[in-house]
């Protein structure tokens, strides 16, 4: 089966590796969120993409569910020693050879989705891993700091803030004038079964839907939708989703996010069992609605998922 899922970080991966253990023979492409991409010490980082290719390929580091296993960081401290920053994003001596190969790839005029293509070459993920497009897309929030407003990269509100000051605006730079990436609109189009895993839904998923060509590409798709819910109880599983979800109004429940989304995108919706409740509230918004259980405590509980994902797809179809 051709499943295309349109992933972020951290959720989407762990999303992903049940997935493939749930369908091993499916033919899986991951439309990758590129708006956290963030440059540093003249090296493109790629957060979502690197945490989809570590995770798949046996590398990531299980807890962070960031960065490679049995990292050093050799070259963060020397480069602290010149007072070269910044202090507060850990890139590891391992992480900093994925950054390197990418960066001297592109300064060779490879684009992001043959980088990506090359870099997958060793780490062997089992899914097509696409940027969501070529072109530098950057997601930065708008602060007050010090009784000023002020616009920062994503990174720095989310791991040197830590989402602690509100975010009053969400803005994906570059996404208007970016073209979606070789073979995504296809993927889209080929697709028979497109999936928003529990993915954060404004500045992971929502960054991609913001592509132009790809939220239309997925409304129109002929595959069924289905999403899974970030949020879990009224609380994000993990990471500060609430946080950006109140910056555009929309309240951190399972049915707001559907609702969010909208029933021209999703045709189905699958909440936690806490979240029972919405399920009537979720299907009054015309598209199938299960309560199951969200938590991706292990492989089993996310192969679980995957699979309550398929048989609402089924319900749908
Ligand atoms: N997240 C953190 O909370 N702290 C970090 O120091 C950090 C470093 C880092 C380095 C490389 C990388 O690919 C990801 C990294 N992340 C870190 C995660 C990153 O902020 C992700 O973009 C978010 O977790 C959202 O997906």
């Amino acid at each position: 089966m051709r499943i295309v899922v349109l992933a972020g970080g951290i959720g989407g991966a762990r999303f992903l590796r049940g997935l493939k253990s749930a369908v091993p023979d499916a033919d899986i492409t991951v439309i990758g969120n590129t708006g956290d991409d963030i440059h540093l010490f003249g090296l493109k980082v790629c957060p979502d993409l690197d945490t989809v290719m570590y995770t798949l390929g046996g590398g990531i580091n299980e807890e962070q569910g960031w960065g490679r296993a049995e990292e050093s960081f050799a070259v963060k401290s020397e480069l602290a020693a010149y007072g070269v920053g910044p202090e507060w994003f850990g890139l590891g001596d391992r992480d900093f050879a994925t950054h390197i190969v990418r960066t001297q790839m592109l300064a060779a005029g490879y684009p992001l989705s043959a980088v990506t293509e090359a870099l997958c070459d060793r780490w062997k993920p089992g899914v097509r891993l696409l940027p969501m497009t070529d072109d530098r897309v950057e997601t930065h929030i708008a602060v007050d700091l010090d009784g000023q407003r002020r616009v920062i990269h994503f990174q720095e509100y989310w791991v040197r803030l830590r989402a602690s000051v509100a975010a009053h605006a969400i803005v994906p730079v570059g996404a208007e004038e970016a073209k979606p990436a070789p073979g995504v609109l296809e993927a889209l189009a080929d697709a028979e079964l497109v999936l928003l895993p529990p993915s954060n839904p404004i500045v992971s998923v929502g960054t991609i839907l913001a592509v132009p060509g790809i939220r239309e590409a997925v409304a129109s798709t002929s595959a069924p939708v289905i999403g899974l819910s970030p949020i879990v109880g009224g609380a994000p599983v993990r990471g500060m989703a609430d946080k950006v979800l109140a910056a555009v109004g929309v309240e951190a429940t399972a049915a707001a996010v559907a609702a969010h989304y909208g029933s021209d995108l999703l045709d189905g919706w699958l909440v936690d069992t806490v979240d029972a409740d919405a399920v009537p509230k979720v299907r009054a918004g015309s598209m199938a609605c299960r309560a199951v259980p969200l938590m991706m405590t292990d492989l089993e509980a996310s192969a679980a998922m995957a699979r309550a994902a398929l048989e609402l797809a089924g319900e749908v179809r």
